[in-house]
């Protein structure tokens, strides 16, 4: 064989290598349709990404991705439009908890499994839905409150009279609802600590600034300002430091925040947030094993909780942050 033959096989046989092996025939893709809430925060957009890598045609599924805007009207069409594709599977990070019956019902009737991811729905009947993995919102409040109450003890403010004021998410989203029950149940336990007011920021950074320079303008004397999440903490600093005050660890506002996402590690090391309750958005990788275990008959458990933990400005940031996936 001469020379140009072998270098033309060589090429072409590398080229093979390189291709990206699809053992997958088309039909044999596990469709899943995701209708996710929205782009509103970095909290999303890593959620976002866990399912896209998750779900390629390499993985062996076709994932058809729908950005409701924030909008439940919108999510409701992608579920609509999931059912007419006959697709495998639904999976909903519902924006609200209420308001979903008739559409799950439809999903039901056409014999498609809806898998809830994030957020949760209020439902009567919870046979409309197989399963649900997400954090575990409550928890999650209460440990800020437990958080804030050795903050303080630690910096010998325990007996002190604290003004508080809290920056919601969305109201009606289970990551709202549990939050502020959860801190509230803290906030119960100290008669030293008053909430001074709660307005939502939706989650986003530019709602969170508005709101918390409203609060500037109505109270003179806020000690901790409690963000639903990490984005409306990084509106609020700005409008901390616009109104000439200080944050942080030894500023004249401590602020926390829900998520724990890159950019929160970079406040908490830049001296501004003072601690984040992270929130893990990683759910492809359960979503798709849940979708393996209906695939082979098996049992689901309802309820999935991930495993989360807190950051704050006592601990070796630099070494967390550069481990972490999002
Ligand atoms: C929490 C998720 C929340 C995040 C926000 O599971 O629903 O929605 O805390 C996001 O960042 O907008």
């Amino acid at each position: 064989m001469n020379k140009k033959m072998v270098s033309l096989l060589t090429v072409s046989a590398m080229a093979i290598s390189m291709m990206p092996l699809s053992v997958f025939a088309e039909e044999d893709l596990i469709t899943v349709g995701y209708a996710q809430v929205g782009a509103e925060s970095d909290w999303r957009t890593a959620n976002t990404e866990s399912f896209k890598s998750t779900f390629t045609e390499e993985n062996g599924y076709k994932l058809i991705f729908d950005d409701a805007q924030q909008k439940q009207e919108n999510q409701i069409k992608a579920i609509r439009s999931f059912i007419q594709q006959e697709v495998d599977y639904i999976v909903v990070a519902p924006v609200v908890e209420t308001g979903w019956e008739t559409v799950l019902q439809e999903a039901a009737d056409a014999g498609i499994p809806v898998i809830l991811s994030d957020r949760m729905m209020d439902l009567a009947d919870d046979s409309l839905y197989t399963c649900w993995v997400g954090g575990n919102f409550t928890l999650e409040g209460e440990t800020c409150g437990d958080w804030l109450a050795k903050y303080l003890e630690d910096n010998g403010r325990g007996e002190e009279e604290i003004n508080i004021v809290t920056i919601q998410g969305t109201i009606g989203a289970s990551a709202q609802i549990g939050r502020t029950e959860g801190f509230g149940n803290k906030l119960a336990e100290h008669e030293n600590w008053k909430m001074l007011d709660m307005q939502s920021g939706e989650f986003t950074q530019a709602k969170g600034q508005e709101v918390m320079e409203s609060f500037l303008k109505s109270y003179d004397d806020i000690d901790v300002v409690i963000c639903e999440n990490d984005n409306e903490a990084f509106g609020a600093i700005d409008a901390i430091k616009a109104a000439g005050k200080t944050c942080g660890p030894d500023g004249d506002i401590i602020v926390v925040s829900f998520d724990a996402v890159k950019a929160a590690f970079d406040s908490m090391i830049a001296g501004d947030l003072n601690a984040t309750f992270e929130c893990n958005p990683l759910h492809g990788p359960r979503v798709a094993e849940i979708i393996q275990k209906l695939e082979a008959g098996e049992e689901v458990e309802k309820i999935q909780y991930v495993d989360e933990a807190f950051f704050d400005t006592t601990m070796d940031l630099e070494a967390i942050q550069a481990e972490r996936a999002y």
